[in-house]
């Protein structure tokens, strides 16, 4: 591809919806990867102008409200039983102690309260507890996220109902290459939970991970997958492998930055409109990487000290950050105050 077409192709010229959805192929996304660094940027950042205030992040805080002892056996992933990586298992926690990390996270200017379970699916049982703690936090007037697993049509509904407003299921890597990361699952599989949660009228969050051991190509591929979904997530999390000492995966070859940089304008560039967070992998990136991530259109991040089970930047360090860098962040003040 020329840079001229992939600067049409990036602004959606020539296709409109009701010539079916807009299609990337994996050389188009290549071939945007294989861009000049400043030109890529150049590019994901007029895409980014022309949808979002480009200088404006929106924070998304996560809870873990089950962790550790899962059943599958996600190379990456600590919280899987099939690994001894020092994390016990818990059981789903009680409702006050959601509330409580709910409303801290809005005093700390969050927007999004993201709540992460280590199952492969939900039990029946469990489903009436975390539609309550669905309830609670959209009362807080927070937007509520949750990540449970693989969910079927009436658990997508019965979410919905409770007035989820997004649901997280990362496809993760390529298909290609998803065989090497986990095999108690398939990637129809996270397809088919995908499919369940847009047609309950759920929003969309869905990203991948990078720095497994991937090829360039296979991260091309991943971005043309999660481009091609029809439509495209609302949301998409760009994670950095943090690799975890007892994982199959800890030992993976670290990715240059700029790789991963550029993972981020490719996801940009060919999902405008959507918010592409900065996710898992902040505590070990520079300032400056992350940085030139917000320059190459990220626009979300999770904020506050953890993650699931490592941890996050702390709070007070990327607010120093977001006033190094003169950053907005949506919705108001990160009410520095209540963390001191
Ligand atoms: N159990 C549910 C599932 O897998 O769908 C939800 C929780 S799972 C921990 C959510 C996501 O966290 C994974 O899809 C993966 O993208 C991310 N994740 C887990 N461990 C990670 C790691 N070590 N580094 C980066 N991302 C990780
Ligand atoms: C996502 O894409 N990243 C978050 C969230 N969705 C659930 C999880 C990151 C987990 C990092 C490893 C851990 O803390 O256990
Ligand atoms: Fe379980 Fe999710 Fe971790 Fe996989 S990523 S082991 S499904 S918690």
């Amino acid at each position: 591809m020329t840079t001229n077409e992939v600067r049409s192709h990036a602004a959606g010229a020539g296709r409109s919806r009701d010539e079916g959805a807009a299609r990337w192929r994996v050389a188009d996304v290549e071939a945007l990867f294989e861009l000049p660094f400043v030109h890529l940027l150049y590019r994901a950042q007029q895409v980014h102008r022309e949808f979002f205030d480009a200088n404006e992040i929106q924070l998304s805080t996560l809870l873990s409200i089950k962790t550790g002892g899962c059943t599958e056996d996600c190379g990456y992933c600590p919280q899987s039983a099939h690994f001894d990586t020092g994390v016990p298992a818990g059981k789903l926690i009680a409702l006050a102690e959601v509330v409580q990390a709910a409303q801290a996270a809005r005093e700390r200017g969050a927007t999004r309260f993201c709540m992460g379970a280590a199952w492969r699916s939900p039990k029946e049982r469990d489903m009436e507890r975390v539609t309550e703690m669905i309830r609670a936090v959209r009362s807080l007037g927070l937007e509520t996220c949750m990540t449970l697993g693989m969910l079927d049509a009436t658990q997508a509904r019965a979410l919905r109902d409770a007035g989820l407003d997004y649901y997280n299921h990362n496809l993760d890597s390529a298909p290609g290459f998803y065989g090497r990361v986990v095999s108690t699952r398939t990637y129809q599989d996270r397809l088919d939970t995908l499919e369940h949660v847009r047609e309950a009228g759920i929003s969309v969050c869905c990203g991948g991970i990078v720095g497994m051991g991937e090829t360039r190509g296979e991260r091309a591929a991943l971005i043309a997958q999660l481009a091609n979904l029809d439509p495209y997530p609302e949301s998409v999390p760009i994670n950095h492998l943090v690799r975890v000492e007892g994982t199959p995966m800890a030992g993976s070859e670290p990715l240059d930055p700029f790789e991963f940089v550029r993972t981020i304008a490719a996801a940009r560039i060919t999902m405008p409109r959507a918010l592409v967070r900065l996710s898992a992998g902040r505590e070990q990136m520079s300032d400056a990487v992350q940085a030139l991530c917000f320059a190459a259109g990220a626009n979300s991040i999770f904020y506050g000290d953890r993650l699931l089970t490592t941890s996050n930047p702390q709070a007070v360090r990327d607010r120093a950050l977001f006033q190094r860098l003169g950053l907005q962040v949506a919705g108001g003040d990160p009410g520095g105050s209540a963390l001191e």
